[in-house]
């Protein structure tokens, strides 16, 4: 399938001054700078890079945004409709990290992916289940307990990165097989849950790299990547987004 989509989660990396530098070399790099790629950097950088991107084909992404909707008392957050005003497109929720480290719940996602869809954005829903779980043969149970919070919404307004934990930068990747499984499942359990006939979009992350992109990005049910260590260098995030070209 052509044209698959391919975001960069930069996490929490960079400066202004290197970033704006990675950010250049990437745009002059036509493997890159074409459509349906995105890159999300830390939030302070979200601005900057809607303006470095300004005339491009990249699409900025934030990595997650406030459970709040409306402006106020709420030191520390970004919201949904401050990452639009500001131009981004795409917003990760839910990414694994946010739930370890933020005990981010199902109904802290669930009020996220609301405004974020309220904003006009495309929330990108993280789903993925830990090496226990998976070792004790719950992941399917826990995947679709994280997808229900998609109950109600329209599968042309929202994607899935399937994230399991334990190949999330650590060089583990899942077996083909388990890729290819689990996003047919989780397009499947969706038309449930969306109680729709329309198939969602699904990504893949976890440890996607130059050498097993292809592989992966060939996969029918994989419609993309989130990529995370290897966005932040050209050449391997120039050879990711040839490879889902
Ligand atoms: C998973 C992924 C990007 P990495 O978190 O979201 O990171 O590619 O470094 O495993």
């Amino acid at each position: 399938m052509a044209g698959k989509l391919v975001i960069g989660n930069w996490k929490m990396n960079g400066r202004r001054v290197a970033s704006e530098t990675l950010v250049a070399a990437m745009l002059a790099d036509p493997r890159i700078n074409r459509p349906n790629v995105g890159m999300a950097p830390p939030a302070p950088y979200l601005a900057l890079l809607a303006g470095w991107l300004e005339g491009s084909h990249v699409a900025v992404c934030a990595q997650d945004a406030s459970r709040f909707a409306k402006d106020g008392a709420f030191t520390g957050d970004v919201s949904a409709a401050m990452l639009a005003d500001i131009g981004c497109q795409y917003v990760l929720v839910g990414h694994s990290e946010r739930r370890q480290y933020h005990g981010e719940s199902n109904e802290v996602l669930r009020a996220k992916l609301a405004n974020v869809l309220e904003a006009g954005l495309v929330p990108v829903l993280c789903v993925g289940e830990t090496l226990t779980e998976r070792e004790e043969g719950r992941h399917r149970d826990v995947i679709r307990h994280q997808l229900s919070v998609l109950e109600g919404v329209d599968p042309r307004r929202c994607v899935v990165a399937y994230e399991p934990v334990w190949a999330i930068g650590t060089g583990k990747v899942a077996s083909l097989e388990q890729i290819a499984q689990m996003h047919a499942d989780i397009k499947s359990w969706c038309l449930q849950i969306q109680k729709t006939d329309v198939t969602i979009r699904t990504l893949y992350g976890g440890s996607v790299k130059a050498d097993n992109a292809e592989a992966i990005l060939s996969i029918d049910d994989v419609d993309g990547a989130l990529v995370g260590g290897a966005s932040l260098e050209v050449e391997s995030f120039a050879m990711i987004c040839m490879a889902a070209d």
